[in-house]
């Protein structure tokens, strides 16, 4: 039962943030080796966000295995959404609906331990 629930706050939370609804904003990111830019990001509750995030770099690179190619862009939850292995080139995608007020955090798993990327998105 425990882990039937888990399930469903999982998959409400999951369906909630992540959204194909027509975004309000559009957010271009850059990342690189030298962080995310911009890595302080202001947006409004409510609001249905359309992040693009372009790879400046390959990050780690080979380093830790081809599935680790690139950066990614990972909102830490309850937002808990991520967008992996963008390459050097490349533009990736997220529509994400802000409903949860507060500062979150996002990073990439790969390299934040390496590189400086992380930001915070400041949800008002
Ligand atoms: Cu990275």
């Amino acid at each position: 039962m425990k882990i039937f629930l888990t399930l469903l706050v999982s998959f409400f939370i999951f369906s909630c943030t992540k959204t194909e609804e027509k975004p309000d904003v559009v957010i271009d990111i850059k990342v690189s080796k030298k962080g995310y830019k911009p890595n302080n990001i202001d947006v409004f509750q409510g609001q249905v966000v359309l992040f693009r995030i372009t790879a400046l770099d390959d990050g780690v690179s080979v380093s830790f295995g081809n599935q680790n190619v690139g950066h990614c862009f990972y909102i830490l939850p309850p937002y808990d959404v991520i967008v992996k292995n963008i390459k050097k080139g490349q533009t990736k995608e997220i529509k994400v609906k802000m409903i949860y007020p507060g500062d979150f955090i996002f990073t990439c798993p790969y390299c934040s331990g390496i590189f400086p990327t992380n930001g915070v998105i400041h949800v008002r």
